[in-house]
């Protein structure tokens, strides 16, 4: 397994930070990245500072921080390029990528003017391992694919509507190479596999999240995005505690 605290002492700064979170039915997660805008600048293009400030690690999308849409600050992505994809690529506390265990990803999105949006799972550093993409497609259905083919699909039309937000969890269970699909607090996909062997020599995890839109002939949809969270039930706490029990204080580094 990757080590998951490569750098100790920010990470043990945003778990104190952070705090671990409960979830009916499943242990104790950590969270590895928690976006909810609020530290953002108003108004403008969000940086690409990467998980320690809150931000993605590269963005080729259209985007401003807004206030007053979802909770507090949020963010307004465009599809602002015809013919190609548009996305922006987050990735997790200390560079993680996850082999086993769980991992529970949760986004809120508002759509503004419907168009197909997506959310992906993506390997660390690259994008060659697809461990699912979550379409809210441009109907407000929600569609499920991954490295084993596409499942349909999961929700009626209309399901996710123009002005309303809604909240997308989505948990994967990495030693069963299962995942399950929520929208609204109601499960929509359940433990679909999906077909990427993740204890193989040469397996890659999930260490990635893009959110974007597919390619396509315009440039017309508006999606808003908040409370972007992603936490794993890995222990990362015993890794650090018997040395830096006291050492909470630590500012986080730069972000890469
Ligand atoms: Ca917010
Ligand atoms: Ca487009
Ligand atoms: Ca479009």
């Amino acid at each position: 397994m990757r080590p998951c605290c490569r750098h100790l002492l920010p990470c043990l700064a945003l778990i104190a930070l952070w705090g671990p979170v409960a979830m009916a039915g499943m242990p104790l997660m950590s969270p590895v990245l928690v976006v909810d805008f609020e530290a953002q600048t108003l108004g403008e293009a969000i940086g690409t500072g990467g998980p320690t400030q809150g931000q993605p690690v590269s963005s080729g999308m259209q985007n401003v921080v807004v206030s007053g849409e979802l909770d507090g600050q949020s963010l307004r992505v465009t599809d602002d390029l015809a013919n190609r994809a548009v996305h922006m690529r987050f990735e997790f506390l200390d560079e993680l990528e996850q082999r086993d265990g769980l991992l529970w990803i949760s986004v809120q999105v508002k759509p503004e003017v419907a168009d197909d949006f997506f959310i992906r799972l993506r390997e660390y550093g690259t994008s060659a391992k697809n461990f699912g993409e979550v379409l809210v497609n441009s109907a407000g259905a929600l569609r499920v694919g991954d490295a084993a083919g596409d499942a349909g699909l999961v929700t009626a039309e209309g399901a996710v509507a123009v002005g309303t937000v809604h909240t997308i969890d989505w948990i994967h269970d990495l030693d069963a190479g299962t995942h399950s699909v929520s929208l609204d607090g109601v499960e929509v996909l359940s433990d679909r596999a999906h077909g990427i062997d993740t204890s193989a020599a040469t397996g890659r995890g999930i260490g990635a999240l893009l959110v974007g839109f597919p390619t396509d002939a315009d440039t017309d949809g508006v999606m808003h995005l908040d409370t972007i969270e992603v936490s794993t039930s890995l222990s990362l706490e015993p890794i650090v505690e018997p040395i830096f029990k006291n050492s909470f204080e630590v500012e986080p580094e730069a972000a890469r």
